[in-house]
């Protein structure tokens, strides 16, 4: 028996509704995260849900519950389904109205569900890599915003999945911005180079881990803007997400980066980022 959220109440998958007068099957009104599950503990879960909180206040939709509630909701749904290893899918839209552009009065509530699913480390991707395609990236100019809508991002990466890659690079005016659903990292002479935190990237929770382990490892960082011809010369690239943690690019538009195998930058990483999820694993709740 699977066990989803919605609104207070936790009720069994198949017996659970939604109204077809909800604002995010109309506008995709509305905003989500994702949290990883290690060891039956939730990673990160105050910094993912303080973007939540932070996306839905940028959008102007207030929430009944506090970070410390929300992750009280993640545990139970992780508890009550038996998760070990796997992620936490939680989102809130504008509640349920008419469909009329314009907000819905104080008395429409959010519409807030959550569920936890099994899903392991993708130990194959993590070790080999994955190909990327590039992408012009035709998003609004919100994309700190962890939005429903995401249309763009669904057309780009089914368009990387069609010519064989994992995962899709947006570029916008030239400059590298970050994947359909990941921060995007190059390394030159040691050096790491990742499209700074501003309006035109999600400003990922891994990827802020990852700078947090460069800065223990005294590894340089760069956070400026980077051209894709910039980035088909560096020695290393690699992705970051709450799924797919830190995973190598080894080829972008069917271009080899660096000699095609994960770079010595990008598996030292993935071992420090490993000792953070230990680490988080072994915290008493
Ligand atoms: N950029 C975009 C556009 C994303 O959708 C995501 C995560 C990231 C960056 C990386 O952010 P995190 O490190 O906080 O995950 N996308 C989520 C998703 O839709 N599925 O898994 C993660």
């Amino acid at each position: 028996m699977t066990l989803y959220f919605k609104n207070g109440e936790y009720t069994e998958k198949d017996k659970l509704s939604i109204s077809i007068d909800d604002r995010g099957y109309y506008f995709g009104d509305g905003v989500y995260e994702v949290i990883k599950v290690y060891g039956g503990k939730l990673y990160t879960a105050e910094e993912h849900f303080g973007r939540f909180l932070s996306s839905a206040q940028k959008i102007r939709m207030p929430l009944p519950y506090t970070v410390e509630e929300f992750i009280g909701i993640a545990e139970e749904l992780v508890r009550a389904n038996g998760i070990s290893e796997g992620h936490v899918y939680l989102q809130a839209t504008r509640g349920v109205a008419p469909r009329i552009h314009n907000f819905p009065g104080d008395e429409v509530l959010p519409m807030i569900t959550a569920y936890a699913i099994d899903n392991p480390q993708p130990l194959g991707k993590l070790e080999m890599g994955v190909a990327v395609r590039t992408a012009d990236d035709i998003r609004w100019l919100r994309c700190d915003i962890k939005s429903l809508n995401l249309l763009a991002n669904v057309m780009a990466k089914q368009e990387a999945v069609e010519a064989g890659c994992g995962e899709a690079v947006f570029v916008r005016d030239g400059i590298v911005t970050e994947g359909s659903s990941s921060n995007i990292f190059g390394v030159k002479d040691g050096i790491l180079y990742t499209h700074p935190a501003t309006n035109l990237i999600l400003n990922g929770i891994t990827r802020r881990v990852v700078l947090k382990c460069c800065a223990a490892e005294s590894i340089g960082v760069m956070e400026e803007p980077y051209t894709l011809e910039e980035l088909r010369g560096m020695d290393e690239v690699f992705l970051t997400s709450t799924t797919s943690e830190i995973t190598p690019i080894i080829s972008i538009d069917g271009e080899t980066v660096g000699d095609g195998t994960p770079g010595p930058v990008t598996s030292r990483l993935q071992r420090v980022f490993e000792k953070t999820i230990q680490q988080a694993m072994q915290e008493t709740n």
